[in-house]
């Protein structure tokens, strides 16, 4: 019987997996080790479509390669499973999220199975766990302990819809990267984080990273540095005698240029006019009452529409003040306008129409002067303004607290006497409580305030009342370290045991989408940087080198999406064809990090290579037992190496070629090259004594190997089943290629002229007569004795001889 059934074989071989526990990991300090890490889902309810499994075959391949080269793999899997997809998904369905975000992981989980992954799903980890979330909620307190997480009250985003503060990075476009709704400012009580602390080290690191130049790119302009100077200008009335405005400048070189100076609508200053007592004589802000109405309007506009280029700029004058230019005694105009951003530099700039177009726009609208002062020097223009060299980042600190219920509890305490009191470690993990309403207060609070048995508690410093902190954490916060717990999932005294952090870490190869470019990997970045400055792991970055998984866009080119009714569920894809050819197909249906339509009939493509593999070598064992029984001596020849032939130099350029594809993420080549090879051996005649094959027993397992990593159902079938081994293929050593073999082959052609021998050189071995001819009149030694049109006759003896006879 030679039919491929992947129905039946691909179940027997994922229990004889789990079974033997083949894929269990443990530190093995002989051996190298590879830790090839995928982003963990979040198991939202839809469940998986094809486009979920791509990086993680990707991952599979790829630790399957490193196993079988001699490497020690942790390859794991875990769930992501707080924040506010899980949330928003129960919140919809009526069911509370622990339940949901359970049944939604049971599902998950069982997808992924069926598709044959490696995973060591002893490690799984689960950032809902309480034995997890008890050290994401120790390592915030090691923050807090440093001062790295701060309370403030400064307005942040708020997304209307999800009721929630948000971070920057939450934040698309002016809209709640969620759920779409344009984000407002709101100030109100908030957790941050102080991760512009270690901008400059984020930055800097970037630079060991072997990460997608683009990815890296997106990080340098999220952190957004720039040099320059912050230079003071006096403001005032008429005495100006009210003090300094300072402003950040990129281009001190335009300072002779400055024609008026703009405040954002935010600036203290404006605040202090109101109230400040004046001396005699001055005015102050003359127009004070249009100057807050404008103040207003600009809380109602997101940043995004207020730096956005093409809309209109507006502003208002402070009438009443003027600034004198520090370099120059000029006095300046002072207006107020919302293309000033509160949140960057100081807040407030030196306008100079003629360098800066926005500058130059706003001049327009309003009529200011322009000036055409020259430009002077970097230093010069800084010593002359009194400025002093400033680096600016764009990066601001995390907004950390949501008001939300299902996410880790910030494990503080909030006491009369004693204010903010950090819960003890030993009182970890503060336990999210079992709650009947979820759904977000609307107040701005989060849902866990309401519950006073929860909330009330006893100030862990002095004993007296006081109550939990009632903000959760963000959705980023467990992902934020979880690639260290795999390490040691279950330990219960520490996050992961030192020896093992240090054998397993950093991540070698971390694949996932590039959408996480600026948030998960960046958070995840400086969470790392912490605990390595407290001592706590053994290097400054987590993950050494990143690929971005492209997209599985529909068949009809759009993003799949239950809206569109154009999802594939990989466990059709299974059930129908078989988990090997959903693997085969999403490797081979392009360059990896591209976006590729799914394609049914690319798919069948793959299913038909597999089958005809599967024949093929069911064919080539029958040929076996033949060629055994009519000669037992040819059980000795197939035991060889190698055979001679083509076929030996095709397997070694392919052992190569696919093992260099695979480390570099071309699976789809790899695939190619094995096709090719496959196609070769399929035709190559016999050679040598046995008549009915081209393979060895081997070659035939090279080629089987080299199929494993992409197809591990198959090739187990085939390596147990059919070539009869007693231990899975996944243990095996890949095929090492012979550099010997691979080499063109080359002989020494004799050329003969009237029957004397006039010169002799290397030629390519298989050359044609034709070829040998070509070459052979090239040559110089043969130039003197011949011509092109004095041949009478050629005798071409292939490899050996090319005998030429001349016209009389
Ligand atoms: C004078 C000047 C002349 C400027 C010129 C630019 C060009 P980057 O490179 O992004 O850091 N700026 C400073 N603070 C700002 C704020 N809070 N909101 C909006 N704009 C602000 O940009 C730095 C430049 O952006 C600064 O240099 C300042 O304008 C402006 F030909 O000062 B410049
Ligand atoms: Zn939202």
């Amino acid at each position: 019987m030679r039919n491929y059934d992947p129905k039946k074989t691909e179940k027997k071989w994922q229990k004889y997996w789990k079974e033997n526990g083949i894929y269990n990991t443990k530190e093995d300090p002989k051996n190298p080790k590879c830790y090839v890490l995928d982003m963990f889902p979040y198991p939202s309810g839809e469940g998986l479509h094809v486009g979920h499994p791509k990086g993680y075959i990707a991952t599979d391949v790829y630790s399957r390669f490193k196993k079988m080269s001699g490497y020690n793999i942790l390859h794991p899997m875990g769930w992501d499973a707080f924040g506010l997809p899980a949330e928003n998904y129960a919140i919809k369905n009526k069911i509370h999220p622990k339940i949901s975000t359970d049944k939604n992981i049971k599902r998950f989980k069982k997808q992924i199975e069926r598709i044959g992954f490696n995973y060591d799903w002893d490690r799984e980890i689960n950032t809902t766990d309480p034995e997890y979330y008890k050290w994401t909620q120790w390592i915030f307190l090691k923050m807090f302990e440093k001062g790295l997480a701060y309370q403030s009250y400064e307005p942040i985003n708020w997304c209307p819809s999800c009721q929630t503060g948000l971070a920057n990075e939450d934040v698309e476009d002016g809209k709640c990267e969620r759920c779409g709704t344009p984000v407002i400012k709101k100030s109100m009580r908030q957790w941050v984080l102080k991760i512009t602390d270690y901008a400059e080290r984020l930055l800097e690191d970037l630079n060991k990273l072997n990460w997608p130049e683009h990815i890296k790119e997106s990080q340098r302009n999220w952190i957004g540095k720039s040099e320059g100077a912050t230079i003071k200008f006096k403001v005032g009335g008429s005495k100006f005698s009210t003090g300094d405005l300072e402003v950040f400048t990129t281009r001190v070189d335009t300072i002779f240029g400055v024609t008026y100076v703009v405040l954002s609508p935010e600036h203290p200053l404006i605040q202090e006019y109101e109230n400040a007592p004046r001396p005699a004589g001055e005015m102050g802000i003359t127009n004070f009452e249009e100057v807050k109405k404008y103040a207003e309007e600009s809380k109602n506009k997101t940043d995004l529409q207020r730096t956005n280029l093409v809309k209109e700029k507006t502003g208002v004058e402070l009438k009443g003040i003027k600034a004198i230019n520090p370099a120059n005694g000029e006095e300046l105009p002072v207006w107020v306008a919302d293309y000033v951003l509160a949140s960057y530099g100081t807040g407030a700039v030196m306008a100079v129409p003629t360098h800066d177009e926005r500058d130059a726009e706003f001049a327009k609208k309003y009529n200011l002067p322009v000036s055409n002062a020259a430009l002077i020097g970097k230093d010069e223009a800084i010593k002359i303004s009194g400025g002093k060299k400033t680096i600016k980042y764009k990066l601001r600190d995390w907004v950390f607290s949501r008001q939300r219920y299902w996410g880790e509890p910030i494990p503080l305490v909030h006491c009369d006497n004693c204010g903010v009191v950090p819960v003890p470690e030993k009182d970890l993990p503060v336990k999210l409580p079992k709650v009947k309403f979820y759904e977000p207060t609307g107040t701005g609070e989060s849902p866990l305030a309401t519950i006073n048995k929860w909330v009330n508690t006893k100030c862990p410093k002095c004993g007296g009342k006081a109550k939990r902190e009632t903000n959760t954490m963000p959705q980023w916060a467990g992902s934020s370290w979880y690639y260290l717990r795999y390490a040691d999932p279950k330990n219960s005294e520490v996050f992961a045991d030192k020896e093992k952090e240090k054998y397993w870490m950093p991540v070698d190869v971390y694949v996932g989408g590039a959408e996480h470019a600026t948030r998960h990997l960046i958070y995840a970045r400086f969470w790392h940087k912490f605990l390595y400055d407290i001592g706590e792991v053994s290097g400054k970055e987590p993950f050494m080198r990143l690929h971005n998984v492209g997209l599985v866009t529909a068949e009809d080119g759009r993003k799949m999406s239950k809206r569109w009714g154009n999802v594939i569920n990989p466990d059709d894809v299974v059930e129908k064809w078989g988990a090997d050819t959903l693997r085969m197909y999403e490797m081979f249906m392009g360059p990896f990090e591209q976006a590729i339509p799914w394609s049914e009939k690319n798919l069948i493509g793959l299913r038909r290579f597999l089958a005809s593999i599967f024949d093929y070598v069911y064919g080539w064992k029958e040929n076996y037992e033949k060629d055994v029984k009519a000669d037992s001596k040819n059980k000795e020849l197939y035991g060889r190496k190698d055979w001679g032939g083509e076929i030996s130099a095709d397997l070694n350029k392919t052992i190569k070629k696919v093992s260099e594809d695979i480390e570099n993420f071309k699976f789809n080549t790899a695939i190619s090259s094995l096709m090719i090879f496959f196609n070769l051996a399929r035709k190559e005649l016999p050679t040598g004594l046995v008549k009915s094959t081209p393979m060895s027993i081997p070659q035939m397992e090279s080629f089987i190997k080299l199929l494993a990593p992409f197809a591990p159902h198959l090739a187990e079938e085939i390596w147990q089943g059919i070539l009869g081994h007693k231990t899975s293929i996944h243990l095996e050593k890949w095929p090492v290629f012979d550099e010997e073999k691979i080499k063109e082959k080359t002989f020494k052609l004799v050329v003969q002229i009237d029957g004397k021998t006039r010169d002799v050189f290397e030629a390519p071995a298989g050359i044609s007569e034709e070829e040998a001819r070509v070459l052979t009149l090239k040559r110089e030694n043969v130039k003197k004795y011949v011509n092109e049109k004095g041949i009478e006759k050629i005798i071409f003896v292939p490899d050996k001889i090319i005998s030429i006879i001349t016209r009389p």
